[in-house]
């Protein structure tokens, strides 16, 4: 039996107000063409396939059409909603979706409710599969538990919690057919840097799961939510297949955007291979003097977008200098520590809530502000609202 695992596909998201809507049907396209190439016969696609709780018409027709596209292949797709979905309209959606094959997955059920479930290949196999849409930890860590324990412990519960939750919906794994975990959520082990990008600091606060709470009776754990594609040591083989897209500059560098691609049955170990995605634009982030960069400009990719750091003296007219000779930049600024060697940048550790870390920026650059640190507050509990809803 073949899998074919993506995940973390974000349409609708935007770079710097920049649609990326054509770059979206491109590679979803492509996904596609892989599905039916490799004649995929379970498609899973392990969550955030929309950017926000509340997605345009435009998104909401790529990403059912894209489902619906998969689901012509003849694979049965089965898809779950992860922090970035609103798991209501998944809800909404799900009857129409079963019609087509599609498996819409939106909260934790009980395996005998729609936890689990299970499908039939085109040549007759079946492959169970336990359904971990996004947990928000504000479902599992009560306001009660917030106030009496650290985060610590708080997160140990969490874990925890989830850890019942897989046990309950894996187990009846057993060898009659192939076993999946399709889950969305953190599993430490996963590198915060490679997985979260330009959001890096946030992963760190993120609540997680120890690859442990995966069984060994799992062929395969297919997860998402960190955005390039690695696998994470563990009892069964557990990966990430990443975002189609690049989506922020912090991962600009790395461009190995892939699905993942699993032969399995249920008497033989998977073996999963990396299929590389083409479509969709390369980011880039150049440093130096307008001239140094029209200088450099032939080994620049054309079709990239670009982030452009200048290293001079801001003056009136430079951003649209630059902005004319570079078409794809769609962030200009002047570089922050030019000055640097008159403030050396020291390099601490970033233990401590966004808050306290927050407090010690600002102490580091001039003292307290109570309006900014309450501004502060508030975005970013706007941010735990969104990142939950
Ligand atoms: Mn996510």
């Amino acid at each position: 039996m073949k899998l074919l695992h993506t995940a973390d596909w974000h349409v609708g998201r935007t770079i710097r107000g920049h649609s990326r809507a054509d770059e979206h049907r491109a590679v979803l396209g492509e996904i596609a063409g892989l599905a039916a190439e490799h004649e995929a016969d379970v498609v899973l696609v392990a969550g955030d396939q929309f950017d926000t709780a509340a997605p345009s018409a435009e998104a909401e027709q790529i990403v059912y059409s894209a489902l619906l596209d998969l689901a012509r292949t003849g694979a049965q797709v089965v898809v779950i909603a992860g922090n970035h979905d609103n798991p209501r309209r998944w809800g909404a959606i799900a009857p129409l979706l079963t019609r087509s094959d599609v498996h819409a997955a939106a909260t934790v059920r009980r395996p005998d409710d729609g936890g689990v479930v299970t499908v039939t290949t085109r040549d007759g196999e079946a492959a169970r599969i336990a359904l971990v849409p996004f947990l928000s930890q504000r479902s599992i860590v009560k306001a009660e538990q917030l106030m009496a324990h650290d985060a610590g412990a708080n997160t140990s519960h969490y874990a925890e919690r989830c850890k019942l939750i897989i046990d309950a919906l894996t187990a009846d794994f057993a060898g009659d057919a192939v076993n999946v975990v399709l889950a969305h959520l953190t599993v430490t082990g996963a590198d915060a840097v490679r997985g979260g990008g330009e959001r890096a600091a946030h992963t760190i606060f993120d609540y997680f799961v120890p690859p442990q709470a995966f069984p060994s009776t799992a062929h395969y754990v297919a997860l998402g939510h960190l955005h390039l594609p690695h696998r994470i040591a563990g009892p069964a083989p557990i990966w990430y297949a990443g975002s189609p897209l690049v989506l922020d500059f912090g991962e600009a560098e790395r461009d190995d955007k892939a699905v993942l691609l699993v032969d399995v049955a249920p008497d033989t170990p998977a073996r999963i291979a990396q299929l590389p995605l083409q479509a969709g634009r390369r980011l880039r982030t150049l440093r130096g003097t307008l001239d140094d960069l029209l200088d450099r400009r032939d080994e620049i990719d054309p079709e990239a977008y670009l982030r452009i750091v200048l290293d001079e003296r801001p003056r009136i007219g430079l951003a649209r200098a630059v902005r004319e000779e570079f078409p794809h930049a769609v962030d200009v600024s002047i570089a922050a520590d030019r000055d640097a060697s008159r403030h050396p940048v020291e390099r601490r550790d970033v233990h401590g809530s966004p808050h306290d870390l927050f407090a010690r920026y600002l102490a580091d650059h001039g003292g307290t502000d109570d309006a900014l640190t309450a501004l502060f507050a508030r975005l970013l509990e706007e941010e735990h609202a969104a990142d939950a809803s």
